[in-house]
């Protein structure tokens, strides 16, 4: 099993998570502004906790797997401090609580700690080709949200998570049919948190925003 025969052998379930009004909506710039710093504010909580996992796997993979690790965690030391910025510019805080879809997916990640490596690496690696193909698939975002759709659906970063699906496809090489039973359960996993947390966007259950 490789990365490309989870998404082939999966195809509907992927098209959940990647295609979602609210992309279309960043696209024509037609989204509801409380929709979309809802997302960001979540989805900065997101990157914390996948920056954690990232140095969860640092410390398992095979030598040869760190030099993109440890480019990725650069590139999250920055991405981290793009979203201070596009929260400061919105006014918005972080410090509100997490909503359900978010808290499921930082869970989600916390299991992964203890699962083997491949099931780590595949997770890791769906996780950002689901933000490279959902951003790109529209097309040419219209301002501001280009800037979103750029970050995610760049040549640079496509290059990236095709690095990562090769790390991917190394370890899926020599785990056990056990291993590769977790590693798809957890891809199956990504996709649905994926799709989840789209639609949190549109949710606000705890009422954080105020009526206008
Ligand atoms: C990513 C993200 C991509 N930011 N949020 C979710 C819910 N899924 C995937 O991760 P990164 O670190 O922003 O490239």
């Amino acid at each position: 099993m490789k990365t490309r025969d989870l998404i082939s052998k999966h195809e509907s379930v992927w098209r959940d998570a990647v295609v979602h009004p609210f992309l279309d909506e960043c696209a024509t710039a037609s989204i509801a502004p409380a929709s979309f710093n809802r997302w960001l504010v979540q989805d900065r909580m997101f990157v914390v906790a996948f920056s954690r996992f990232a140095a969860n796997m640092l410390q398992e993979c095979p030598p040869a797997h760190m030099d993109a690790l440890m480019g990725g965690l650069t590139a999250l030391r920055d991405e981290l401090e793009w979203f201070a910025q596009k929260a400061g510019q919105r006014g918005l805080r972080f410090d509100v609580p997490q909503l359900p879809a978010c808290a499921e997916y930082i869970d989600f990640m916390r299991s992964l700690y203890a699962e083997p490596y491949a099931a780590k690496a595949t997770a890791f690696w769906a996780i950002e080709k689901a933000y490279n193909d959902a951003w790109s698939r529209p097309g040419v975002m219209a301002p501001p949200y280009d800037e979103f759709s750029s970050r995610w659906g760049s040549d640079g970063f496509t290059a990236y998570v095709e690095l990562l699906a090769r790390q991917a496809d190394d370890a899926l090489s020599v785990a056990d049919a056990g291993d590769l039973f977790i590693a798809e359960r957890a891809f199956l996993d990504v996709a649905r948190l994926e799709k989840d947390f789209w639609q949190m966007a549109y949710a606000d259950p705890l009422r954080l925003t105020r009526p206008a």
